[in-house]
C-alpha cells in the first residue's frame, strides 16, 4: 500500500512543481549512506517519513510527541556540531522557519555546511487541511509568503530554488557542494502541495473507523452542512 502511494508521486515528472516522490528519490540518491535528515512538524515530518527510506538507526530526527515547531533549524545545526564530518541537512515548511531560522548565522559563524530545505505553501498546512475536510475553512491557518532568498542573504547562506523535478538533482548535488567549503545552503523547494500525505489520508480514516456508528454519521451531517451550506 505504502508502496503504491509512492508510486502515485512518480508517475511523471513535473514541470511546473517539485514532487516529493522525485524529491526523495533524488535527496536519497545523492546523500551518503551515513547522512543525518533531521525535519521540523508538518508536511516535511510526513513526507519524509513516508517517502525518504533511512538506512540507519539515528538518520532521521524529527520532533515527534511535542512537536515543537520551530525545532528543524536549530537541531539540525545541533546535529551538525555532533558530527561534524557527516552530510546533515534539515527539512522545514514556511510555518516553521518563520519561528526559527536565524540560527543559521551561527552555522555561518562556525562554517558548519548544513543544507535547510525549505517547502512552502503559504499555510500551516498540517492544520488547515484538515479544517478544509472537516469545517470547510481555513481558520487563522494562512500565512504570508515569505521572501526565503532575503532571509538566506540576512544569515550569509547559500541561495538555491529548485522549480520542479528537473531542477531536483543537480540543485542538491550544487548544495552539497557547498557545504564542502563549510557553506551553508538554504534550499527553496516549490513543492507540489496538490495532495494530501499519506498520513492525512490515513488520519481521516482512522479517526472515522473509531468512532461509533451514531457518531460518525453525526460528524458527516456536520461536514456535509458546513460544506453545502456554509
Ligand atoms: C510551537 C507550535 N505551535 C503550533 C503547533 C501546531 N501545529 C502543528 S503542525 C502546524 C503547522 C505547521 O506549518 P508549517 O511549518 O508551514 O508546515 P506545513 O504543515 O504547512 O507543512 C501547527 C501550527 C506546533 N506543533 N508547535
Ligand atoms: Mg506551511
Amino acid at each position: 500500500m505504502q508502496l503504491a502511494y509512492k508510486q502515485s508521486w512518480l508517475k511523471k515528472v513535473n514541470e511546473h512543481f517539485v514532487s516529493p516522490g522525485f524529491f526523495f528519490n533524488a535527496l536519497r540518491n545523492a546523500l551518503n549512506d551515513d547522512a543525518i535528515v533531521v525535519t521540523d512538524v508538518g508536511n516535511p515530518t510526513y513526507y519524509t517519513s513516508e517517502l525518504f527510506p533511512v538506512h540507519k538507526p539515528g538518520q532521521f530526527i524529527c520532533p515527534t510527541d511535542f512537536n515543537c515547531m520551530g525545532y528543524g533549524v536549530p537541531a539540525t545545526i545541533a546535529a551538525k556540531f555532533m558530527n561534524k564530518s557527516k552530510q546533515v541537512i534539515g527539512i522545514v515548511d514556511g510555518g516553521a522557519f518563520i519561528m526559527s531560522g536565524l540560527e543559521l548565522v551561527t552555522a555561518f559563524t562556525y562554517k558548519l555546511g548544513v543544507i535547510i530545505f525549505v517547502f512552502h505553501n503559504s499555510e500551516l498546512g498540517a492544520i488547515s487541511q484538515f479544517q478544509e475536510s472537516t469545517i470547510n475553512h481555513k481558520d487563522e491557518s494562512i500565512i504570508s509568503e515569505i521572501d526565503v532568498k532575503g532571509v538566506t542573504e540576512a544569515v550569509h547562506a547559500q541561495h538555491i530554488q529548485i522549480l520542479n523535478d528537473i531542477d531536483t538533482s543537480g540543485a542538491i548535488k550544487e548544495a552539497l557542494m557547498h557545504t564542502k567549503q563549510g557553506e551553508n545552503v538554504v534550499i527553496d523547494v516549490n513543492i507540489d502541495y496538490s495532495r494530501k500525505t499519506y498520513l492525512a489520508q490515513g488520519k481521516v480514516k482512522t479517526n472515522m473507523s473509531r468512532f461509533p456508528v451514531i457518531e460518525k454519521i453525526r460528524m458527516l451531517i456536520k461536514a456535509g452542512k458546513r460544506h453545502i451550506v456554509e
